[in-house]
């Protein structure tokens, strides 16, 4: 059984992270709770992605946090990173399992309930749900769905999911009672002044959502 925790989620944004870096910003945001960690560098070249995704994997090394690579099968395999994370534009979910293996976790992400139904419990691990609201953080974004539409795209497969799109501090309540597992943030916490605070703010808040429902 794969273990991995999708409750505090960050993707890595190059330039929201900007001269604080990436790698720091994911230490400052593991200090403040976040229980994943993707990079996401969209521009970079395959031998940048390496080399930030290696480092990432030593800081982050001791911890629980998984480190998710967006997009690149060979790089996170070259990283040595514990998943991958893919679109829908990003080759089928089957053969990108054949290429990675059956131990890589495999997220995916969905935007609607036909493509949730769709997604093979024996190959993706997890589901990306969004974009719940819109957001500067990603070009050509698919419609945003609120928070009805991610309960709904939510209820159509039994993947774990996390909620993506526009999220921030006053939307985890509402983003968690739709019954996901998670939430994941680029622009809440890469970028801030102080991402450890703006994370330790969420883990609270996700903590005090958790509390109250026992
Ligand atoms: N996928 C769907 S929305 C999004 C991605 C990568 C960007 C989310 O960024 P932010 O800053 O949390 O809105
Ligand atoms: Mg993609």
């Amino acid at each position: 059984m794969k273990q991995f925790d999708l409750s505090f989620y960050l993707v890595l944004d190059r330039g929201l992270c900007g001269s604080f870096g990436m790698v720091e910003t994911a230490l400052a945001a593991v200090r403040g709770g976040a229980t994943m960690v993707q990079l996401r560098d969209k521009d970079a070249s395959q031998q940048e992605v390496i080399e930030t995704g290696k480092a990432l994997k030593t800081a982050l090394a001791g911890s629980n946090v998984r480190l998710i690579i967006n997009d690149n099968a060979e790089a996170a395999m070259a990283i040595g990173a514990d998943g991958l994370h893919i679109g829908q534009h990003d080759g089928r979910p089957e053969d990108v399992r054949a290429k990675i293996g059956p131990d890589m976790i495999l997220g995916l992400s969905v935007q609607t309930a036909e493509l949730a139904a769709k997604a093979d419990r024996n190959v993706v691990d997890y589901l990306g749900i969004g974009p719940v609201f819109p957001t500067a953080t990603k070009k050509n974004c698919a419609p945003s769905i609120g928070f009805d539409g991610l309960k709904r795209v939510y209820a159509h497969n039994g993947l774990p999911a996390v909620a993506i799109g526009g999220i921030k501090l006053p939307h985890v309540n509402d983003v968690l009672a739709t019954g996901v597992e998670g939430l994941a943030v680029v622009s809440a916490i890469c970028g801030q002044d102080n991402p450890e605070q703006q994370a330790r703010l969420f883990s609270a808040e996700i903590a005090a959502f958790r509390g109250s429902k026992g």
